[in-house]
């Protein structure tokens, strides 16, 4: 016992050594609770950091929403009062064009075309444009592609979806996407979705299989439509005060470390999908796989229209599409 407790206590001496160590401890925000692909993606960059600056630079971790809502945390990131944050392109949505760009429904053709993308010129044009909003942007995460749940009903068609009520992200592009489809559209924050499907303000929601399944969601909505709407990568952006207090060889060090960090995540998506996958099946949800997508990429048209108006954006996507 009297061992144990000796070897904890060096053990978190040890831990706090190392942290006193660090010059600078970056502060990062993460919806997502811990061990989630997206956590440990920022994780390993910390990791990757402190071995290339001997220790000098850390990041330090708030899983779970811990620093608020991802609307919220992203405006903390602006002034400064976060210095990293891993969240989606949705919520970008209203205040950068381009980041609409990637959260066009049934925009990527696959998961291969989506990396393609991302990793290439078109991917580094939509990061660069967070840099006119106080934001820098480090790199994009895998974040699988994103289907309707609710708690009513197996929908196997578009006209299934009529009228019910689903929870979107708070982006307007979300909301018309979803009354393009003949349903009925509520922003919310993540962290409210639980309740609201579980008394009924909503029928459900949308996201993709290690959502579904961490938030719990998958306990309350039981029934998952996999129409893939959507498949909107994930961002992690540093705030441009707290790059700015860096100096240019440790900026190199960060990209560094985030870029490499993709990979990792990539690695831990693709098996947390099939995980995620596998107790939902096992919890005895109902998953419509039979699903003709075709209506559903029509009735996307208007949506286009409405979002892809400047030259910009009407350039992004063609050159998109053109991606092999
Ligand atoms: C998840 C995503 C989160 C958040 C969430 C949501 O898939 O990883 O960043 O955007 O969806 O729906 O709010």
């Amino acid at each position: 016992m009297l061992m144990k407790v000796t070897a904890a206590l060096l053990a978190s001496a040890a831990m706090a050594t190392a942290a006193a160590a660090c010059e600078l401890t970056l502060k990062a925000s993460d919806t997502h609770p811990d061990g989630y692909p997206t956590v440990e993606g920022v994780k390993a960059m910390g990791a990757m950091l402190e071995e290339k600056t001997d220790g000098r630079i850390c990041i330090e971790m708030f899983h779970s929403a811990q620093l608020g809502e991802e609307k919220d945390t992203i405006e903390q990131t602006q002034f400064g009062v976060i210095d990293l944050n891993r969240v989606s392109f949705g919520p970008f949505n209203n205040i950068i064009p381009e980041s609409q760009i990637p959260s066009l429904p049934y925009i990527f053709r696959s998961v291969d075309h989506m990396h393609k993308v991302m990793d290439g010129e078109i991917g580094a044009e939509i990061l660069g444009a967070f840099s006119d909003h106080d934001l820098v942007a480090l790199t994009s995460y895998d974040a699988g592609s994103r289907s309707f749940y609710n708690s009513q009903k197996p929908i196997t068609s578009l006209e299934d979806l009529a009228g019910m009520k689903f929870r979107v992200m708070q982006s307007d592009l979300f909301v018309d996407m979803v009354g393009a489809l003949g349903a009925n559209a509520t922003p919310m924050p993540y962290g409210e979705v639980y309740s609201s499907i579980q008394t009924g303000v909503i029928d459900g929601a949308e996201n993709n299989w290690p959502s579904y399944e961490s938030s719990g969601h998958f306990e309350v909505a039981g029934y998952y439509t996999l129409d893939q709407h959507l498949m909107v990568p994930e961002v992690l952006v540093m705030s441009k005060k707290s790059w700015e207090s860096l100096s240019e060889e440790d900026q190199a060090l960060v990209m560094e470390a985030a870029k490499a960090s993709t990979e990792v995540q990539r690695q831990l998506w693709a098996e947390r999908e099939a995980a995620s996958e596998e107790k939902v099946r096992a919890a005895g949800n109902e998953i419509i796989t039979e699903i003709d997508k075709t209506p559903f990429i029509e009735a996307m048209a208007p949506v286009y229209e409405k979002y892809v108006t400047d030259e910009t954006l009407k350039d992004l996507v063609a050159r998109i599409q053109a991606v092999e």
